[in-house]
């Protein structure tokens, strides 16, 4: 077992930088294995510092070539350096230059962190320490500076150049195969937003003039020949521009907003001012090879990069605690970007899906943290779903409390009041507090403290005197005993057997919402004409579970009048998941299963066919993962798989001929041309989703279904979903159309990709020996995140009773494939770890699996720091955070 711990990084112990660096000039001459860099950094002391403190520049893996001050080389005496660091022990008391030459090998850079090759392409990746990877410099996000950058390379090599800002000049070097281009960012930014990229690369512009008249070229830049790819990219971008004016009223700041696609990165996609640099799962996209739900995240992740323009890079963070700052504050942007281009209610169901996918699980296991952490050993393991999605919710609670135009002159106080500064959580609240008048200091506990509140609520109806009664009560498991309250917006409204009851009213709720910001409290609804049933949480109105005993009959009211589309799709995944976790405990949930049904078919008559979206997503039940969390301790993965998919049986039985004519009537025409807008997606998906419930009640025809789909799909969503559905039906006909689909994308890394998830994702005994043959395939590839977070991830996080298996052969095949990515890419090998998140809760007999798979991780000699955290902490007794 290891027993040194990593370093602990604490909030408590923040303190401003006894430096600051006001400009950075950088000349990088890119090589393959022997980049120099050049940083000429005008330092002086912080007068928020100590006086006459030493300084300390972050280094990380650096080689230093020549070090000068003010021109003058330093004295070996005068400094110590190491690859961690470069100290002067006794710097000069008064502004000073300080001209740095480091020596890199991007090549041998598999970290993806600093500046690596992206299938020859020299690209950076900086947040959160990676800058340190390219030169000494103090890398913490209050250190804000105006950098210049001068790059050099090869011009065959890198005949684009690209940098932070705007380009100031551009040349060849005489009698050299080499060029140059200059970059000059006149917004003081942190090093975590530095980047470069240079490399072949076509591109698609297109001009977009911003509200303040400023005439800026967009750009997308992606792989020789997949230019028309980048379209909908493009499109997006401007899209993202003209909200962020419309909406928050924020304008774009330089000459130019480049993107740029690349195939090797660790994560979505990152935000460098004026450089956004991208996976290019997340740009890439034609009718061929991208899904509807590539369209749509595409679209979402370009405008969150966009967005953190404003929320993240003109305001950035004081320090890493505050990320959710940012990135809470982003979330909550792109999904409401996503949510007026597409269908409200639809995008508020995916964005909950999503949250209680993630986000409840983490909240609920060794990894659970504050929105705002106290401490962290490595900061890039907190990049998580509670940071980002529940960080989001936050945001969104903060403007149902305050309401719309309260938070709109709040957001722009906090941007106007910041503005080129790092701020902090409390900054963001200031600005909030200031404008609606309202003491927000009880709702910043939502900021502290982990886990998901638990709201339990009753109902009393009183016929004689016509009012309704709920009582509520909040815990807060995880979070001590001594913890208060947290301010839960409650959005509710009162629905009668013949619809919503609009003239019962209470003097608690105002504009649809009440406050719920003691332990227990109650309210009464006057005027109510008829016994009611209750519609909590609108919207979903805050990040909590809600227990409410409530008769399925009751909620399939719901669904039927409610007129919040969230909760009429909330009651009938109630209704599922009670049937599901009902027939486990044994009950006999036949004749509830048959009502369920009978309102499904009738919802379906009445909806399906105006608002095919949402109908797709009532067919689609609760998921394996829903279901475990719900159910909390003994997870069986084995019988929630089961008990899931006899419910579906029994539904695809009972629905069957509503689902073929549905089929049947959403088919496109022949010759459609595709269009991923969120109608014709919306289509699609509703066809999917039955074909997916006619293949489970009846195999023998989906198996036709399905194949038939894939041979005349023309598009990859159907194509895909084709594939999906067969790939839940052993048999001849799945493995050959597998083996067709991967000879006809050998050449398409992005739809390959999917062809090795949907693989992963096979729920049977034999998916752990063909993850490890394909582990062997020619085209997979650890030096590839996106293709081991297809094979690996997919099988680790979305292959519930194969990773799980109660032999222990999915776990050991996982800590196999960590152990081996840790010693080249240690953040990928950290997140495909935290799959292991939930196995505490797991049956005694995986526990035990579970538990040793991880102590064998963790006494793993030489174990990243990244891997070690992850590890500890999933084995720690308590809440470490
Ligand atoms: N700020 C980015 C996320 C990001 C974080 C770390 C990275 O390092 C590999 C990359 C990207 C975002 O929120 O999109
Ligand atoms: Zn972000």
């Amino acid at each position: 077992m290891r027993t040194e711990t990593p370093p602990t990084v604490r909030l408590e112990d923040y303190r401003p930088s006894d430096h600051l660096i006001d400009r950075v000039e950088l000349d990088v001459r890119l090589d393959p294995h022997d980049t120099r860099v050049t940083a000429r950094l005008a330092i002086r002391p912080n007068p928020a510092g100590r006086p006459g403190a030493a300084l300390v520049l972050d280094g990380d893996d650096l080689r230093l070539v020549a070090l000068d001050l003010d021109g003058e080389p330093l004295a070996p005496a005068a400094f110590r350096v190491a690859p961690s660091a470069l100290t002067l022990p006794e710097p000069p008391q008064r502004p000073f230059t300080l001209t740095i030459e480091t020596r890199l090998d991007p090549t041998a850079n598999t970290k993806l962190m600093g500046l690596y090759r992206s299938n020859g392409v020299y690209c950076t990746q900086c947040e959160a320490d990676g800058f340190r990877r390219i030169t000494y410099f103090l890398d913490r996000p209050d250190v804000l500076a105006v950098y210049t950058t001068r790059i050099e390379a090869d011009a065959a090599q890198a005949p684009i150049l690209l940098g932070n800002g705007n380009n100031i000049e551009s040349g060849r070097i005489e009698g050299t195969d080499r060029h140059f281009s200059v970059w000059h960012d006149p917004h003081p930014k942190p090093a975590y937003l530095f980047a470069l990229v240079g490399g072949r690369l076509d591109r698609m512009t297109a001009p977009f003039t911003t509200m303040e008249g400023r005439a800026v070229e967009l750009a997308v830049y992606v792989e020789p020949g997949k230019a028309e790819r980048a379209a909908y990219a493009l499109d997006a971008v401007a899209r993202s521009m003209k909200w962020d004016e419309e909406v928050f009223g924020r304008a774009y700041d330089l000459d130019v907003f480049n993107v740029v696609a690349v195939s090797d990165f660790n994560m979505g996609a990152m935000e460098n001012k004026g450089l956004n640099i991208f996976n290019d799962k997340y740009v890439l996209a034609s009718p061929e090879t991208a899904t509807d739900a590539d369209y749509a995240a595409i679209e979402a992740i370009i405008a969150h990069e966009y967005f953190h323009n404003w929320s993240g890079n003109r305001v950035t963070c004081r320090d890493w605690f505050q990320l959710c700052l940012k990135e809470g504050l982003t979330v909550f942007r792109d999904q409401e970007f996503s949510s007026d281009m597409r269908s409200r209610d639809v995008h508020r169901i995916g964005e909950v899906r999503t949250l209680r996918a993630r986000q409840f699980p983490e909240d609920a296991g060794p990894l659970a943290h504050p929105v705002r952490p106290k401490q962290y050993a490595e900061i890039n393991n907190f990049y998580t779903a509670t940071v980002y999605e529940k960080g989001a919710e936050i945001v969104r609670m903060l403007r149902t409390l305050i309401g719309d135009t309260a938070f709109r002159a709040g957001m722009d106080r906090y941007f106007t009041d910041n503005d080129g500064t790092a701020a902090t959580v409390e900054d963001f609240l200031c600005a909030f507090e200031t404008e609606s008048g309202r003491d927000l200091a009880d709702f910043a506990e939502w900021y502290e403290r982990p886990g998901t509140p638990r709201v339990s609520v009753s109902g009393a109806y009183d016929a004689s005197q016509k009012t309704y009664r709920l009582d509520f009560r909040q815990t807060r498991p995880g979070a001590g005993a001594d913890a208060p309250p947290v301010v839960i917006p409650v959005r509710l409204g009162l629905i009668g057997e013949a619809g919503p009851l609009d003239g019962a009213t209470s003097p608690q709720v105002e504009d649809g919402v009440f406050v719920l910001d003691r332990p227990e409290a109650s309210l009464t609804f006057e005027n109510v004409t008829a016994a009611p049933v209750p519609s909590l949480f609108r919207g979903f109105s805050a990040p909590v579970r809600v227990d409410m005993a409530m008769a399925d009959a009751d909620r399939l009211t719901l669904l039927r009048h409610d007129t919040d589309g969230f909760n009429r799709w909330e009651a009938a995944q109630r209704v599922a998941a009670r049937l599901t976790t009902g027939a486990l405990r044994g009950e006999d949930t036949g004749a509830g299963a048959e009502a369920f049904a009978a309102a499904l078919g009738a919802f379906l008559d009445e909806r399906a066919l105006a608002d095919p979206a949402f109908a797709a997503l009532v067919l689609a039940l609760p998921s394996e993962s829903d279901l475990a969390d719900e159910i909390g301790i003994d997870i069986d993965p084995d019988a929630i798989f089961s008990a899931r998919r006899a419910l579906r049986v029994r539904l695809g039985a009972a629905l069957g001929p509503r689902l073929r004519a549905l089929r049947d009537a959403l088919a496109e025409p022949a010759g459609t041309t595709f269009s991923p807008d969120a109608a014709s997606a919306g289509r699609r998906a509703l066809r999917n989703a039955a074909l997916d419930l006619i293949a489970v009640a009846d195999p023998a025809e989906g198996t036709a279904l399905a194949g038939a789909q894939i041979a005349s799909a023309t598009n990859m969503t159907d194509r895909l979903a084709g594939l999906s559905t067969l790939a839940l039906l052993p048999g001849e006909p799945r493995e050959s159309a597998l083996a067709a689909f991967a000879e006809l994308y050998a050449d398409e890394p992005l739809v390959l990709d999917k062809w090795f998830a949907i693989q992963a994702m096979i729920p049977e005994d034999g998916t752990v020996e063909r993850v490890r043959r394909l582990q062997t395939h020619p085209a997979f590839a650890m030096t590839n995140p996106n293709r081991v977070r297809s094979l690996v991830g997919s099988f680790a996080l979305a292959n519930p009773t194969q990773f799980n298996r109660a032999d222990g052969a999915g776990f050991a095949l996982v800590a196999e494939s960590v152990l081996a990515l840790d010693r080249t890419n240690p953040q990928v090998a950290a997140r495909l770890m935290t799959a292991f998140g939930p196995w505490r809760r797991l049956e005694p007999g995986r526990r035990a699996a579970a538990d040793a798979a991880l102590r064998r991780i963790l006494a793993t000699p030489g174990l990243s720091r990244d891997v070690a955290d992850i590890a500890g902490r999933s084995l720690g007794d308590s809440l470490t955070v």
